[in-house]
């Protein structure tokens, strides 16, 4: 059996532990344990910095799954140092507000040492993944960039100082500089457009037997990848279902953006206007089942409404298991009967 999951950083990273944990446990309904799982990431948060090309969400489901992450920070390596930040820093070389750990720094010197080599970032991942697969919780994951082309999420801010009263930041700069305290006046997503799926994306998505949306910002991860053009018609042709969980609980996220974000493109901050942003398949979007917090039970009607099966379940990923269970339910929702 084949399941394939999009995934941006932290969201759909703690998502596929609990999936595959509930798949080593054989608690998922119709899933055998020899279950393959495939992950479609976003690069569009990817940033060139200081001559390295850092893939922050490639980076954090494989840190993750390999067992190298932060785990309180989300991103970067544990058992970290700083020591060529602070140098870099001590020569005023900006930017100064990413934090480059010196372990990471070893990621994007493989990363940029092969793309300078001429080899597509597919080809890097694997390379990279080589490492981090021999971890217990790797779990079998094959783990896809959503394109080798460079493609880059940019904000408009506004700025009293520039004629149009506007200038553009990198995400990582709306994020990391200025916290995503200011209001997103428009996203641009750099090459997104011009971008093409990366080698085994569609065929992900075509074969599988399941295709799962984890709870991942709607926008800048999911956004992104179902942007790429080619990948939002595979999802609606597929044979598999497909099923989302809600990263919006009680109208906001639990972390990160995603509420500045959905603004900024004018959807509803609510579990039910994610879903219906995705929009039902049946009406030419990409969902069949949506799973919403036990706090938004009352969005389940809206979202049936939409012409999406829906269920309210506890949808916080506290740990493994209890992800395990919400995968379980995502499951039980779209299961063929
Ligand atoms: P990022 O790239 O590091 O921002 O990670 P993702 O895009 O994969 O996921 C970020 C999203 O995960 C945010 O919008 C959060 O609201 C959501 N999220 C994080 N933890 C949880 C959780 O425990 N439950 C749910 N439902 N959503 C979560
Ligand atoms: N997030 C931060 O909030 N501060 C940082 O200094 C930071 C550095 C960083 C370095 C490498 C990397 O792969 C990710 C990093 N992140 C950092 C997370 C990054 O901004 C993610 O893209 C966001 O969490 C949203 O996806
Ligand atoms: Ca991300």
């Amino acid at each position: 059996q084949k399941i394939t999951v999009l995934s941006g950083g932290v969201g759909g990273a703690t998502f596929l532990q609990g999936l595959l944990h509930g798949i080593a446990a054989g608690s998922l309904p119709g899933v055998a344990a020899e279950a393959e799982v495939t992950v479609v990431a976003n690069t569009a948060d990817d940033i060139w910095l200081h001559g390295l090309k850092v893939c922050p969400d490639l980076d954090t489901v494989m840190y993750t799954l390999g067992e190298g992450i932060d785990a309180e920070r989300g991103w970067g390596r544990s058992e970290e140092t700083w020591s060529a930040k602070e140098e870099l820093e001590r020569y005023g070389v900006e930017p100064t507000w990413f934090g480059l750990g010196d372990r990471d720094i070893a990621t994007h010197l493989v990363r940029t040492q092969m793309l300078e080599a001429g080899y597509p970032l597919s080809e890097v991942t694997q390379a990279l993944c080589r490492r981090w697969s021999s971890a217990p919780s790797w779990g079998g994951v094959t783990l896809l960039p959503m394109s080798d082309d460079r493609v880059e999420t940019h904000v408009a801010i506004a700025d009293a100082q520039a004629p149009s009263g506007k200038r553009v930041v990198h995400f990582q700069e709306y994020w990391v500089r200025l916290h995503a305290e200011v209001p997103a006046e428009a996203l641009v997503f750099v090459g997104l457009a011009e971008s093409t799926p990366g080698p085994g994306v569609l065929a992900a998505i075509a074969e599988a037997d399941l295709v799962i949306v984890p709870p991942s910002n709607p926008v800048v991860s999911i956004g992104t990848i179902v942007g790429v053009p080619g990948i939002r018609d595979a999802l609606r042709s597929t044979a598999a279902p497909v099923v989302g969980l809600s990263p919006i609980v009680g109208d906001t996220h639990v972390r990160g953006m995603a509420h500045q974000m959905l603004t900024c493109i004018d959807v509803e901050v609510s579990a039910a206007g994610v879903a219906r942003h995705y929009g039902a398949r049946a009406q030419g979007g990409i969902l069949d089942g949506w799973l919403v917090d036990e706090r938004d039970a009352h969005h389940v009607a809206a979202v049936e409404a939409a012409g999406v099966a829906c269920a309210a379940v506890p949808l916080m990923m506290v740990d493994p298991a209890a992800t395990a269970v919400m995968a379980a339910e995502a499951i039980r929702l779209v299961r063929p009967s």
